[in-house]
């Protein structure tokens, strides 16, 4: 079996951002382009001759072929063992099992909940042997490798079938087709009380779940359908699409339309839920009732306890920066830590790896626990059933009685997406100078008690990193938080997040945009939006 040394000049746009590196699928399919990035990933993670590597995606358009040219690549670089799922489908949270099965690491084919298709987008990114998105400094020396590589190593392979199931020997390579599912599903079956689920739908609760064309169809299925008896049809736009049906595979208000327009409908059901591309993230819907994801987390961790994978209680919990405090009033009163992060998985890992926390979070519509090392959708979706099955209230009930035992965190996040880069520098820069002279002041009715540009020292290893957002921080528990995304193709997206703390009784049960109009003016003042980059509307609102 030969292996080829290809010359290729280098690629100075390598980055990886939140999670992995991402752009548009033109940019993936100049030539070299995947290759280069591929070997820099290998150069660096250096995976042991003997050990395996996992491969899989979320199906998307090149997803298929990007695999193809993985295997060749590992195969030159000396790796003789690889698992892929079949047809090349593995979702995130599935492929971070597989991995913690005993492989070194593992390649992820994804842009998450990015549109795919040849105008789409396209992503990659390595997982360590912890099953989990490497570290910053991992990424960042594959950055700097990818900007000076020369050649990559690619093999002479005869030919494989990635939908054959089973073992093949190819060259001097062990290839392992797996199905992408079963793992996972019997996972899952030891987390929740998969009886009490099976009572629930025989006794006629009424389940949607949208998978959006993307990789969870055949995971919602296989365990709503086929072990929980959920009726069939349960689970809608289930069959894993290039493009997902031309949509955007998104889990949100705006674009799960279908589901939305039905679980807010005169016919709603008792629970919507839907994911996204990769299969990560999830939406929880009640009875015309969208629960938040910061809501969520905090819900899930109040009654954890109910459900048998956590029945002994949690070591800790962590959210995102940006996402709300809703957990932190959870974790006060369950006296258990609650860790504050920047945004993006990977840096939940060290945490969960050192029993520090057992549940995560982000407001990103990211939940997830020690189960894997990624955010994991249709686990969020079993633990939420498995709570209404054992409570016997419904989404609605249930949140309502969170906020009167804990307090409610109004929250909404305004998104300006594709805004030129000098301009989102710009409101970025002008925040960062004003922020030493903010503590006391007075913003519409509320006294800023601190401002910085989050630092976060992992309380693990003590790496740090700087300039994860711009908190504004107010003497009532509200805040607005800024940042820009890393996992835009598009010039650049500013984020805001603005929260406000409710625990008045009367204060409840506020529409989230009465509670927070004045505090979205103040936060969109203070950063001159409208000024520095001429939008008068946010792209989208959560
Ligand atoms: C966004 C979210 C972040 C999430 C990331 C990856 O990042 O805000 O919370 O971890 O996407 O999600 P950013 O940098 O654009 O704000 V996904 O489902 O890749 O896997
Ligand atoms: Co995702």
């Amino acid at each position: 079996m030969g292996v080829t040394i290809v010359s290729t000049s280098p690629f100075a746009d390598q980055r990886p951002g939140t999670s992995g590196l991402r752009k548009r699928t033109p940019v993936f399919q100049q030539p070299h382009y995947l290759e280069n990035f591929v070997q820099a990933l290998f150069d660096e993670a250096a995976i042991p001759s003997g050990s395996s590597l996992v491969i899989g995606g979320d199906g998307r358009f090149l997803n298929r072929e990007a695999i193809g040219t993985i295997i060749r690549m590992a195969a030159g670089n000396g790796v003789t063992h690889v698992i892929v799922g079949r047809g090349g489908l593995l979702s995130t949270p599935a492929a971070s099992h597989l991995i913690r099965q005993g492989s070194a690491g593992g390649i992820i084919l994804s842009a998450s909940h990015n549109p795919g298709g040849p105008d789409g987008d396209f992503g990659i990114k390595y997982n360590a042997g912890n099953g989990g998105p490497a570290p910053e400094s991992f990424t960042n020396a594959v950055a700097t490798r990818a900007a000076s590589l020369t050649s990559y190593r690619i093999a002479e392979l005869p030919a494989f079938d990635l939908e054959a199931i089973g073992r093949q020997q190819v060259g001097t390579l062990t290839l392992d087709i797996v199905d992408p599912v079963r793992a996972y599903a019997d996972l899952m079956a030891t987390l929740f009380d998969f009886d009490a689920i099976r009572a629930l739908f025989a006794s006629g609760f009424r389940l949607r779940m949208d998978s959006m064309h993307a990789v969870t169809g055949p995971y919602a299925v296989e365990m709503l359908e086929r072990r929980l008896g959920a009726p069939a049809g349960t689970v809608i736009n289930a069959v894993p699409l290039p493009d997902f049906g031309g949509g955007h595979p998104d889990p949100n208000l705006t674009y799960a339309h279908e589901l939305v327009e039905e679980m807010f409908g005169e016919h709603a059901l008792d629970f919507g839920a839907a994911s996204d591309g990769d299969g990560d993230r999830n939406m929880i819907l009640g009875q015309r009732f969208f629960v938040t994801p910061s809501d969520s987390l905090a819900v899930l961790a109040a009654n954890a306890t109910l459900v048998p994978g956590y029945r002994s209680g949690l070591a800790g919990v962590a959210r995102s920066m940006p996402t709300s405090a809703a957990v932190d009033a959870v974790a006060e009163k369950l006296g258990i830590p609650c860790f504050e992060t920047p945004t993006g998985w990977k840096f939940f890992g060290n945490l969960l790896d050192a029993g520090r926390i057992t549940l995560c979070g982000e407001e990103s519509f990211g939940t997830g626990s020690n189960h894997v090392r990624e955010k994991d959708g249709l686990w969020a979706v079993l633990f939420w059933l498995n709570i209404v099955a054992v409570r016997g209230m419904s989404v609605e009930a249930i949140v309502r009685e969170h906020w009167a035992t804990y307090g409610r965190n109004y929250y909404t996040r305004y998104d300006y997406e594709a805004v030129p880069t000098d301009a989102a520098n710009g409101v970025m820069a002008h925040l960062r100078a004003a922020l030493a002279a903010l503590p006391g002041t007075s913003l519409g009715g509320r006294t800023v008690h601190a401002a910085d540009d989050f630092a976060y020292t992992d309380p693990v290893d003590g790496s740090t990193s700087a300039k994860q957002g711009i908190r504004v921080l107010f003497t009532d528990g509200a805040r607005i938080v800024y940042r820009l995304s890393g996992t835009g193709t598009e010039g650049a997206t500013i984020r805001v997040y603005i929260e406000s703390r409710e625990t008045a009784a009367d204060r409840l049960g506020m529409e989230t945009a009465v509670a927070l109009r004045a505090l979205v003016d103040v936060a969109l003042g203070l950063a001159e939006i409208v000024a520095r980059t001429g939008r008068t509307e946010p792209t989208v609102i959560t």
